[in-house]
């Protein structure tokens, strides 16, 4: 994450929460498709005629202009411009206009041209949310652009939450420079049905394919918790105890040039290597391939290029002397977007010099991670992803959700980095870094507390994020990634606590939380090279249903029932299979598990079902995992 983001962008008005309901029942569908737009009103869309319905929002000496001549072919256009003297705020062009109903998707476009915009997030579009009363409810808001780029187009895709009467769509420039908006669109598509609880579902497994060849999930791991003495031999074991039970199919670690590379030539004694060292032995053993992730290069700069290449094949190269064998991918910057010091075509010099080091070291069985961007990189992630086709092996993005909205817009947004990855001719998307956050203190080191509750220990927010997942992975999305495995301090003992794990930090007892048995149920269960099926349902939009199929030929149906109620299903199954081992996690099994210090969740008791369909009652609130058995 999240410890190297970009700032979130935000608006300068306080949020109310009435928008927010609980983070489970209607809130966990997401979508699979946008449907047809209808054009929505805008006055004025190419600023030809400085409207008086364009707001300009801007405090002294922050300007926003209408003009002519600035606009895209010298026609008209709008101008916010920050001087470095100014604070870094929200100024905008914006315009009001009567809500669509809730839910009902909006897609706001518009052109922008940057000039040396630094400091903040950047040059982005934002849709306000207000209700009767004129407070605002919420806002969406889309990637950014930095730096000095000529036009681009930006995209935002909204969802109106209840309550909203009238949007604002706005065009802001949060930091430093200048920033050109031009030609804005505004669209609403039709609006999503609502989910609803119904006591009786009936589900028909097909044939359909919805994802083939899936990775599986994945988690991340702080080298720092493999310096000697920061855990003791027992938590060390209990530690691995956990992850073994996990079987994550990758781990992504981050490294640091300065761990190795010295003025005197390549070190790898220091405590940072062989804890690195330590720590790839043991996913080695569990059988996680690894993505190592050049977090702190040397001081950056493209002169310098060739020297990091070789400082990476250097260490890749000792590594496996040592006997590591799951090296398997290269990330080169994490979450490039905010954290790359240089212009996007530095960043694909970069990937280019890197890919030839390897080439010529004899290591490109390793293969390059490209994108890896954060939140609101997207116009980052299309510039830089193309020009590496054939050079990369993966695309790789970031995504980490409020944890009271809708999941509409995070699995379209799936659904959109996924066509874009395709159309660059790199498909295999990683999913890499991901979780729920948003709550109160939310920020780089942790995801916030809800009614004093660290998120990860809420069991709604368990079960939500697993509804995510399973909603990214039938999206065409090839591999998830938990952020991160346990609380661990990024540094030594004074440095800040990492606090979006699976179980709590040594010093807090390793006490495991509800995040770790959802998480488990799909990371244990889907292997590499697994397909994902549909689930057909009648009602649609009561419960969440996918198939699996691994290459080992075992089968796996997942059905997910986020409302306060049980819900009876029948399951008509595609063959002859007769017998379903049966786990499930609900709060109370959960909570269990927790008070028992047991890391496995154990199966019910197997179920032998008449025939083809199986009738099962789906406790409240719970995600049941059926891995069904051919007995003839
Ligand atoms: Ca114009």
């Amino acid at each position: 994450m999240v410890a190297f983001a970009a700032p979130p962008a935000q608006s300068a008005a306080p949020q109310t929460a009435t928008a927010y309901r609980d983070e489970l029942g209607p809130d966990v569908f997401g979508a699979d498709a946008l449907g047809v737009p209808q054009p929505m009103p805008v006055e004025d869309p190419a600023f030809e005629e400085g409207a008086p319905e364009w707001e300009r929002v801007a405090d002294e000496p922050a300007t926003v202009e209408i003009r002519h001549g600035v606009g895209r072919g010298d026609s008209g256009g709008a101008v916010v411009t920050v001087p470095s003297s100014a604070p870094v705020a929200w100024p905008n062009v914006g315009q009001r206009t009567a809500a669509p109903p809730a839910r009902t998707l909006l897609r706001l476009t518009a052109w922008v041209r940057t000039n040396e915009v630094a400091d903040g997030y950047g040059a982005y579009l934002g849709i306000d949310y207000y209700d009767a009363t004129g407070s605002r409810i919420t806002w969406s808001q889309s990637g950014s652009v930095r730096g000095t780029q000529d036009w681009s187009r930006l995209e935002l895709l909204g969802e109106v939450p209840a309550n909203t009467t009238t949007i604002a769509i706005r065009l802001l420039l949060n930091g430093h420079g200048q920033a050109v908006f031009d030609d804005v669109t505004l669209e609403a598509y039709a609006s999503l049905d609502e989910p609803a609880h119904s006591p009786h579902v009936r589900l028909h497994e097909t044939e359909d394919v919805l994802n083939l060849d899936v990775e599986g999930v994945g988690v991340e791991n702080n080298v720092y918790a493999f310096v000697p003495g920061v855990l003791t031999r027992e938590q060390r074991r209990t530690v691995e105890e956990r992850l073994a039970v996990l079987r994550p199919t990758w781990v992504r670690v981050f490294t640091d040039t300065n761990w190795w590379a010295t003025a005197e030539g390549y070190d790898f004694s220091g405590p940072m290597v062989q804890a690195l060292l330590a720590d790839l032995r043991l996913y080695d053993r569990l059988g996680a391939r690894a993505n190592l992730v050049m977090w702190r290069p040397l001081d950056w700069d493209p002169s310098r290029y060739g020297e990091m290449a070789d400082a990476m094949v250097a260490l890749l190269r000792w590594l496996r002397a040592q006997g590591v064998g799951n090296l398997a991918a290269l990330t080169l910057y994490n979450e490039p977007n905010g954290e790359f010091p240089g212009s996007p075509s530095e960043y694909v010099e970069m990937y280019q010099t890197v890919a030839a080091a390897l080439r010529q070291a004899g290591l490109d069985d390793i293969e390059l991670v490209a994108g890896d961007t954060s939140q609101g990189g997207d116009a980052f992630f299309d510039t830089v992803v193309p020009p590496l086709r054939g050079l990369a092996g993966w695309s790789s993005y970031h995504e980490y959700v409020d944890y009271r909205t809708s999941l509409t817009i995070p699995t379209l947004h799936a659904r959109n980095r996924v066509e874009v990855a395709r159309d660059a001719g790199l498909p295999r998307l990683f999913l890499w870094e991901s979780n729920l956050t948003g709550g109160v203190g939310a920020g780089t080191y942790s995801p916030g507390t809800h009614d004093g509750v660290l998120l990860p220990e809420r069991y709604p927010v368990a079960l939500k994020l697993a509804a995510y997942h399973l909603q990214a992975l039938a999206g065409g999305v090839k591999g998830v990634s938990y952020w991160e495995a346990f609380d661990m301090r990024y540094g030594g003992p004074d440095a800040p606590l990492m606090s979006f794990g699976m179980w709590s930090s040594a010093e807090d007892g390793l006490r495991l939380r509800p995040t770790y048995y959802s998480v488990q149920l799909l990371s244990r269960f889907v292997r590499p090279g697994a397909t994902i099926t549909r689930i057909a349902s009648v009602p649609d939009r009561t419960v969440l249903a996918y198939g699996v199929r691994n290459r080992d030929g075992s089968r796996l149906v997942y059905v997910l029932n986020p409302w306060d109620r049980e819900v009876q299903v029948e399951l008509d199954l595609i063959g002859t299979g007769s017998t379903a081992l049966h786990y499930h996690v609900d709060e109370r099994s959960v909570t269990e598990a927790i008070d028992q210090r047991r890391p496995v969740l154990r199966p019910q008791p197997r179920r032998v079902f008449d025939g083809q369909v199986l009738r099962d009652v789906l406790p409240p609130e719970s995600l049941v995992l059926y891995r069904l058995a051919s007995t003839g």
